[in-house]
């Protein structure tokens, strides 16, 4: 496969509400990046995606855009941002931004022309239909809860909104709207960022007639994903982004698409005929999904992760690419749900850092990850801000009825804040993330858990993740070796080698707080040790070792 800067960098995602306030007014902002950007020269990572930034009424903290080509006053000014990339790029760090362009905010000047009448010139930017008598068009529910559809009062139709009713939909059928999104596209890349994040890029094509989903809930609401993820036209559009703007730049794409399969992941990644460099997948983050979907968590399976995991490195293994990931700014941490965020949290975080890195794909890294920065366990709904947490909450306990300690529970299992607590920089007052009043309350675990007392520790979580990011710089096999699994029902131990151009490496990581017999193959021996995260590890594998509570090793054979 050929050589691409991206397949050789690490990514850093940065939530820039929640990084670091350079103004102390409570909400973290791009000079505080900026402030920050040594820090992450130190960690050694290659990219930061960062999420929006652009002029947005924060319904959903920037992911509802009101102008694409402006700074969020909250964050800043171009000028800021101008001065945060050429930093970055002094430092040889790259830029990706995040791209929402499968809906814009109502606040966007497009959405309040095209409800002023059913004939504006904007109307047809976003998705309109007539009611069925007083009920919605169709039965989708919205990703937010709720019916998908909003009526307009003004202009007497209904708009689609997959996501809040703040973040209407926009029409990818139409030829305009398709190329104001690559007029955007380009501005930017003209400014010099490296590449976008996409987001929920699968979902921008929906079925002509927009027909209603299976009823398979018990509910007025219905997942219509069947129309509207991969949906008819997705390709096409994909591939007229990429002639019309992506091909004459070297930038990075990763989309990411809900629902995708491994299959969908070898052909929309494929090096010729693909839509994207890599995408995010969410098979491996719902192996904790009950039967009733993210809020029904359940215990998790080895076996699950194992199965998942590896049919995306073997399916897309030279063809495609992956990207790997355990974290992002909506998904809890990962340390509280694959490992302990008690007793073993700091060895966990490390077996998990390095089960990660010695994957085949390019690795992200969501802020504070590389601190094993945990949930957080609010005990009252008043201290929680994301859109969707609420929502569900006022669903359940004011609608339903269910007790807030079942909902609440719940919350902090998977509750997207968990990610978006402030970073935690010092153990001076609100974590040294703002001398101002934080937007959202600061992990009470601070004391212990910042970024100075990580730098002044050798062995900490941060200067691990500092070595295997180098140890990806150094050794082809990481980026480039096949993955094979070993060990596959064990429901402990996740065991894989990876081999490319005679070079092999083996990582075994124990998932559990047990202690485990590592039984391996009799080829599987000798080599040099890589990585651990116990003190006295033998220097060369063994057929036959122990494994104790969320150990982790990786040799070179
Ligand atoms: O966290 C989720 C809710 O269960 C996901 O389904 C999430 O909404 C989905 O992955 C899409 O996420 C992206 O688009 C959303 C935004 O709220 C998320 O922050 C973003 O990552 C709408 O723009
Ligand atoms: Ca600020």
């Amino acid at each position: 496969m050929a050589q691409q800067w991206w397949k050789e960098s690490v990514v850093y995602q940065i939530y820039p509400r929640s990084f670091n306030d350079g103004n102390g007014d409570g909400i973290g902002d791009i000079k505080g990046i900026t402030e920050k950007l040594d820090y992450l020269k130190e960690l050694g990572i290659d990219v930061v995606w960062l999420s929006p930034v652009y002029q947005s009424p924060n319904d959903d903290n920037g992911y509802d855009i009101s102008d694409y080509r402006n700074i969020m006053d909250e964050f800043g000014t171009m000028e800021d941002w101008n001065e945060m990339l050429d930093e970055m790029h002094n430092r040889g760090i790259r830029l990706v931004m995040d791209l929402v362009v499968n809906h814009s905010s109502d606040e966007h000047t497009w959405f309040s022309e095209a409800r002023k009448s059913k004939d504006n010139p904007y109307r047809d930017y976003y998705i309109w239909r007539e009611g069925k008598g007083d009920q919605p068009p169709n039965n989708w529910g919205s990703f937010f809860g709720g019916s998908a559809w909003q009526y307009d009062e003004e202009s007497e139709e209904y708009f689609l909104h997959l996501f809040s009713k703040k973040q209407p939909d926009l029409n990818w059928e139409n030829e305009k709207l398709r190329e104001e999104v690559y007029d955007l596209m380009k501005f930017w890349l003209d400014k010099g960022v490296d590449g976008f994040r996409m987001d929920v890029i699968n979902l921008i094509s929906k079925t002509p007639g927009l027909p209603d989903a299976d009823v398979t809930a018990d509910s007025p609401y219905q997942w219509g994903g069947e129309y509207f993820v991969n949906g008819p036209k997705f390709i096409d559009y994909m591939n007229e982004m990429n002639e019309k703007v992506l091909k004459k730049f070297d930038a990075m794409t990763v989309g990411e698409m809900p629902m995708a399969t491994p299959e969908d992941g070898k052909r929309y990644t494929n090096e010729d005929t693909g839509i994207v460099n890599m995408l995010f997948q969410f098979e491996h983050m719902d192996v904790t999904s009950g039967p009733g979907g993210k809020w029904d968590q359940q215990p998790w399976k080895l076996t699950d992760l194992k199965r998942i995991i590896s049919k995306w490195q073997t399916e897309l293994h030279g063809t495609g690419w992956n990207s790997l990931y355990m974290e992002n700014h909506d998904q809890p941490r990962s340390v509280s749900v694959f490992g302990d965020d008690q007793e073993y949290r700091v060895t966990s975080a490390k077996m998990l850092a390095a089960w990660l890195h010695f994957l085949q794909g390019t690795p992200y890294i969501y802020q504070g990850q590389e601190l094993g920065m945990t949930n957080v366990y609010f005990n009252s709904i008043e201290q929680y801000e994301d859109i969707e947490t609420l929502n569900m909450y006022k669903e359940e306990v004011i609608e339903k009825g269910e007790t807030p300690e079942k909902v609440l529970e719940a919350i902090h299992k998977k509750g997207r804040d968990n990610a978006r607590t402030p970073m935690q920089w010092t153990d001076e007052e609100n974590a040294g993330f703002t001398t101002g009043n934080p937007w959202l309350k600061v992990n009470d675990n601070y004391h212990e858990i910042n970024a100075r007392k990580a730098l002044s520790n050798e062995d900490s979580t941060f200067y691990f993740y500092k070595k295997l990011i180098r140890l990806r710089k150094e050794l082809p096999v990481m980026i480039h070796g096949d993955y094979q699994l070993h060990l596959e029902e064990d429901e402990n131990l996740y065991v894989y080698t990876r081999s490319y151009n005679g070079r092999s490496l083996l990582l075994a990581a124990n998932f559990s707080k047990e202690t485990c017999e590592m039984r391996l193959p009799h080829t599987l021996n000798g080599g040099e040790l890589l990585v651990h995260n116990y003190q006295d590890v033998g220097h060369h594998l063994q057929n036959e070792s122990i494994m104790r509570p969320y150990e982790v090793k990786a040799y070179l054979l």
